[in-house]
C-alpha cells in the first residue's frame, strides 16, 4: 500500500493500523470514510468495472487515512425507496470481499440482517445500522451471535417518510431517551453493551434546527456511557449555508469544521465522504491540543 506517512511533511496523514478500537485514540476520533455501492455512484462500465472502480475507491479512502471503510449498497436520502436485500448484497458484498482481504477494516451500513449476516460473511468487522435495529427485528441476533462492533443510529422511520416525523419539544432530550431505549432492548437480546456505539442521525427525521441542536449538545448524549459516532458528511443542512448552485463537494470545508468540532465535543469518530480534508482539519485540532499542553 502507498504509505503517505513517510512521505516529507506528511506527519498529518499518519495511517493507523487498521484494527478498529471503541477506546477513542488521544490524537484524533475514529475517521469511517464512506463508500456507496449504488447505481449512480459506479454505474459506468458493468459490472466488473463498478467493482473495480468501487474497490478501488475503498482503497484509496484508507490511503487517505481513513480508520474503517464504511460500504453501503442503499441510498438512505430523504424520500429514497427500499432496495430489496439481494439486490443490497449484490452491490456490496464482492466489493467488502475485496477490501477486507487487503486489510481493511470495513463496516456495513446495512438495516438488513441478512445483509449484515453475508457481510460479516465476508469479513465486515462493524455493522452500521442506520434504523438501531427498528427496521430489522432479526437484527440483533445477528450482531448478538457474531464478532463485531454494532453503530446504532437514531431513526424514526424510512428515508420515505421520515421528514414527517421531525417533531420534538427538545430534540436532545428525545433522541437521548430513544437512543437509551434502543440500549435496554439490545441488552435484552444480548448484544454486549461494550461493543455498542450510538450515533444521533443527523438528517434522519432532523430538520436543520435539530441537527444544530444535536452537534452542540453532543455532551448530553455522551451521559448514555457508549462511544458517539457523527455523520454530517455532505448533507443538506451543511449545503444551506452554501450558495444554492454550490457543487456538492463544496460541503467537504463544511464537513471538515464539523469534524473539528465533533472531536472537541468528544466525540469517537466522524463518517465522511472526503477522508483527506477531515484528517487534515483534525491533525490541525490535534496540533492545537499539544499546543495547548506544552
Ligand atoms: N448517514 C447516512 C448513511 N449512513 N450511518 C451513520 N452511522 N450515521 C449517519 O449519519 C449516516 C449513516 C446518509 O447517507 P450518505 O451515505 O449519503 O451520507
Amino acid at each position: 500500500m502507498h504509505d503517505l506517512a513517510s512521505e516529507p511533511g506528511a506527519a498529518a496523514f499518519v495511517i493507523r493500523p487498521a484494527a478498529p478500537s471503541l477506546e477513542r485514540a488521544a490524537e484524533r476520533p475514529m475517521v469511517i470514510g464512506i463508500l456507496n455501492v449504488t447505481p449512480d455512484s459506479f454505474s459506468d462500465g458493468g459490472q466488473y468495472a463498478s467493482l473495480r472502480a468501487a474497490v478501488e475507491r475503498g482503497i484509496q479512502l484508507r490511503q487517505q487515512g481513513a480508520d474503517v471503510v464504511d460500504v453501503g449498497g442503499e441510498s438512505t436520502r430523504p424520500g429514497a425507496e427500499r432496495v430489496p436485500a439481494e439486490e443490497e448484497q449484490r452491490r456490496v458484498i464482492p466489493v467488502i470481499r475485496e477490501l477486507a482481504a487487503q486489510q481493511i477494516a470495513i463496516s456495513i451500513d446495512t438495516m438488513n440482517a441478512s445483509t449484515a449476516r453475508a457481510a460479516i460473511d465476508a469479513g465486515a468487522r462493524i455493522v452500521n445500522d442506520v434504523s438501531g435495529g427498528l427496521a430489522d427485528p432479526r437484527m440483533y441476533a445477528v450482531v448478538a451471535n457474531a464478532d463485531v462492533d454494532y453503530i446504532a443510529m437514531h431513526w424514526r422511520g424510512h428515508s420515505r417518510i421520515m421528514n414527517e416525523l421531525a417533531t420534538y419539544t427538545d430534540v436532545v432530550v428525545e433522541v437521548r431517551a430513544e437512543l437509551a431505549e434502543r440500549l435496554s432492548a439490545m441488552d435484552a437480546a444480548g448484544l454486549d453493551p461494550n461493543r455498542v456505539i450510538l450515533d444521533p442521525g443527523l438528517g434522519f427525521a432532523k430538520t436543520t434546527e435539530h441537527n444544530w441542536s444535536l452537534l452542540a449538545r453532543l455532551d448530553e448524549l455522551g451521559e448514555l456511557g457508549r462511544p458517539l459516532l457523527v455523520g454530517t458528511s455532505r448533507k443538506r443542512f451543511l449545503g444551506e449555508l452554501l450558495p444554492a448552485e454550490a457543487a456538492i463537494e463544496l460541503r467537504d470545508a463544511a464537513t471538515a469544521a464539523t469534524s473539528v468540532l465533533a472531536a472537541s465535543a468528544g466525540a469517537w469518530g466522524v463518517r465522511v465522504h472526503d477522508v483527506a480534508s477531515t484528517i487534515l482539519a483534525l491533525a490541525v485540532w490535534s496540533a492545537w491540543q499539544t499546543g495547548r499542553s506544552a
